[in-house]
């Protein structure tokens, strides 16, 4: 199992939509973009890897952020995406990302950080972010492997990137061997 938190509105649901589109080699395109409703608790989601293995993932929206750590055992890589046009929500969601991975069931977990909205104008620069969430200084201290993509999950930008992380952290369920 594999988890994508965040805030509300982030693009959870359309990353995710998009990576099932993926299923039969669709290119994706821009014009078609799924409608996404909000997502009330928990959303199971079927998507495939890069190399077309289909995985399970969690989706968890900040409504439920006090009950992430419930799922953090059980989960063995995590995603976690921003939405680089919120800037107040940014730092809000760095915050959440620090305790994240301060869990104590978080530490041997992979992680994917996934810096969305990409394409927007008003998208906060790298610059920008790196003055609020420190990655750089985040993944040197961290115990866990961490990647960050920064994506487009309405124009489809750098989404095989995620495909990729999923197909090297994905384990497989029955035999347990990645
Ligand atoms: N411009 C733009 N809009 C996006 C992007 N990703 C998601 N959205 C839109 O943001 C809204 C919330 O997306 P949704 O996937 O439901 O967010 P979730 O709450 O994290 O699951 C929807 O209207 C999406 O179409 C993106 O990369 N760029
Ligand atoms: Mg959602």
């Amino acid at each position: 199992m594999l988890l994508i938190v965040g805030p509300s509105g982030v693009g959870k649901t359309l990353l995710l939509k998009r990576l099932q589109a993926n299923t039969n080699n669709a290119t994706i395109s821009k014009e078609d973009v799924p409608a996404t409703i909000a997502t009330v608790g928990t959303n199971l989601m079927t998507v495939m890897t890069l190399k077309k293995t289909e995985v399970t993932v969690r989706e968890m929206g900040g409504a439920m952020a006090p009950i992430w750590h419930k799922y953090y055992k059980d989960s063995h890589a995590i995603m976690f995406m921003i939405d680089l046009s919120k800037h107040v929500q940014v730092s809000i969601a760095a915050v959440q990302l620090m305790t994240l991975l301060s869990h104590p069931s978080t530490q041997d977990v992979p992680f994917l950080i996934i810096l969305n909205k990409r394409d927007l104008s008003n998208s906060m620069s790298s610059v920008e972010v790196e003055c609020l969430f420190r990655l750089e200084e985040l993944i040197h201290h961290a115990s866990q492997k961490i990647q960050v993509v920064e994506t487009s999950a309405k124009t489809g930008y750098q989404l095989e990137e995620v495909a990729k992380w999923l197909h090297e952290y994905h384990r497989n369920e029955e035999t347990g061997t990645s």
